[in-house]
């Protein structure tokens, strides 16, 4: 007895955390059905990824619009014509409006490459290495008005090395995102994941404040 999710996916450039939710999806028993991949750059290599894998894409070009307002009342109509129960943020780099925001409250997902609250917003990798952070790594968390701000849903932790750059730790970070991305959507497809008024739930019961944590 399983119903599948349909899911659309907003992204801004190369894809690989859709790759990894499309290869998520090819397992036989997946409960997630991507409907749509959407992007507001027509020439972002993720939409290619799309229709390589016969998923159905848009572009909505965010520089044709009088303001973000505007932008996101497009975005929405476009969304909703796919009529999904998850809308996932996979590399979106747009900055969503409060009522884009509410409008999909309780099923927007975003994959963010720091353990928030530290590192909100941009440059993240090169951010933890400035601060000699020994610790680093990526947040799954419901979107909200506050930018990076929503209940975390799942994090994983990896050390920081010695010698790294912003490039190498963006690059071991991007496993992490692979892994917890594709199991937090599985979640919330199954029915598991939740936003309650005081955090993210799953299986009915309130998640810490980190959200899951995954330690490597
Ligand atoms: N919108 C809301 N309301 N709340 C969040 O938590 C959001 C969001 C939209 C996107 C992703 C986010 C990230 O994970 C995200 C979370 C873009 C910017 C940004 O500054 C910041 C955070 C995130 C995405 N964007 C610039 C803007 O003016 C444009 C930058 C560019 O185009 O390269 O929108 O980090
Ligand atoms: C990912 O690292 C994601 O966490 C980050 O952009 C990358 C997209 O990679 N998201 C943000 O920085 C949101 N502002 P991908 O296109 O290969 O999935």
């Amino acid at each position: 007895m399983s119903v599948t999710c349909d899911v659309v996916v907003l992204l801004s450039g190369t894809g690989s955390n859709l790759q990894a939710l499309i290869d998520s999806t090819r397992t036989g028993d997946s409960p997630v059905r991507i409907a749509a991949v959407i992007s507001n750059r027509a020439d972002a290599y993720g939409l290619q990824r799309a229709r390589d894998a016969g998923i159905d894409t848009r572009a909505l070009d965010h520089k044709a619009f009088e303001g973000r307002e505007a932008f996101d009342a497009a975005l929405i109509e476009l969304i909703d014509a796919f009529n999904p129960k998850l809308v996932v943020l996979a590399g979106f780099m747009r900055i969503l409006s409060a009522g884009f925001v509410r409008h999909y409250q309780g099923r927007l997902l975003n994959i963010h490459p720091s353990l928030l609250p530290k590192y909100k917003g941009l440059h993240t990798h090169q951010r933890a290495l400035e601060a000699g952070d020994t610790e680093h790594g990526c947040s799954v968390h419901f979107v909200t008005e506050e930018l990076d701000g929503g209940p975390l849903v799942v994090q994983a932790v990896i050390p920081v090395e010695l010698h790294d750059s912003p490039q190498s730790l963006a690059q071991r970070v991007h496993v992490q995102e692979h892994l917890i991305y594709p199991m937090a959507v599985r979640w919330f497809a199954e029915g598991r994941l939740a936003l309650g008024e005081h955090g993210a739930l799953l299986d009915e019961k309130l998640l810490a404040a980190s959200g899951h944590l995954i330690r490597t």
